[in-house]
């Protein structure tokens, strides 16, 4: 209650259940995506505010984070939420340009996020950054060189801002969500690719119990977590 939050990828999916639920729970939820109007239409609804950002840009994110500041006061939480898995290719139909797009998304969106956040953090005394990682990230699947990859890296961003940050009250945390009924996953299905992408929807995590799991991380449940990532399962304990 009463804290700032910025989430990014707030457009649909994981990212907009989490709008929704830190809203709830009483925090000033800024909303962050590519998408102006839809994040706009969802800030109206539960009282947010809603800031179009592209995290590839690096100004862009640390624009966001500015406004936030201004507007609130500070920043207690950043939810590193923005990433994308299209297109599906193995590597050598990959196309360079869009293998690259992802890794910008995926990883350093990761990236410009802390480094735009954590000043504003270090002025506030902490905070908290989660970073929604996958089981890609210590996995490999046909067709995800760009995804597997980018979250491995952003895992890697995990650990090292930690222990940067440990004595300095800011928490930096990864979650896996496992599979989510997310626009993600129809991406996935249709790429026909990997045990994984025949999972009937039913099967799948719906998105405001992964939002719950952010809101259990940004409290004291968070501390055992930091620095690592913290596994959601689906219903059948499987893993992403
Ligand atoms: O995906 P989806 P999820 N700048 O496609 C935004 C991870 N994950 O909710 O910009 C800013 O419904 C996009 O907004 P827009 C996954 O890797 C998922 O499932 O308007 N935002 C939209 O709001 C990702 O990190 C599963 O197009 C950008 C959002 O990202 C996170 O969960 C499993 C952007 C994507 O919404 C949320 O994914 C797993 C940019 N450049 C990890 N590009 C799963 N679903 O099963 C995209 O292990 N966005």
């Amino acid at each position: 209650t009463g804290k700032t939050a910025i989430i990014t990828g707030a457009s649909r999916g994981i990212g907009e259940a989490t709008a929704r639920h830190f809203a709830e729970q009483g925090a000033n939820v800024v909303l962050a995506a590519r998408s102006e109007g839809a994040i706009t239409a969802i800030a109206d609804e539960i009282g947010g505010t809603a800031i179009a950002t592209d995290v590839a840009d690096y100004a862009a994110v640390a624009a966001l984070v500015d406004r936030t500041v201004q507007a609130h006061g500070g920043l207690d939480i950043l939810v590193n939420n923005a990433g994308l898995i299209d297109p599906i290719a193995r590597l050598a139909d990959s196309d360079p340009a869009e293998w690259a797009r992802v890794a910008d998304v995926n990883y350093k969106g990761v990236y410009h996020g802390l480094r735009a956040a954590i000043p504003a953090m270090l002025e506030r005394g902490g905070g908290t950054v989660i970073n929604i990682s996958s089981g890609a990230a210590t996995g490999a699947l046909e067709g995800w060189s760009h995804y597997c990859s980018s979250k491995a890296a952003a895992l890697s961003l995990t650990r090292c801002a930690d222990k940067e940050y440990r004595d300095d009250g800011i928490r930096v945390i990864g979650l896996s969500p496992g599979t989510v009924a997310t626009e993600m996953q129809r991406e996935i299905k249709a790429s026909g690719l990997n045990p994984v992408s025949q999972l009937e929807w039913e099967a799948h995590i719906p998105p405001d119990w992964v939002a719950k799991g952010i809101a259990y991380l940004c409290g004291p449940g968070g501390d055992a977590h930091r620095g690592t990532d913290f596994s959601l399962k689906t219903n059948e304990g499987r893993e992403a």
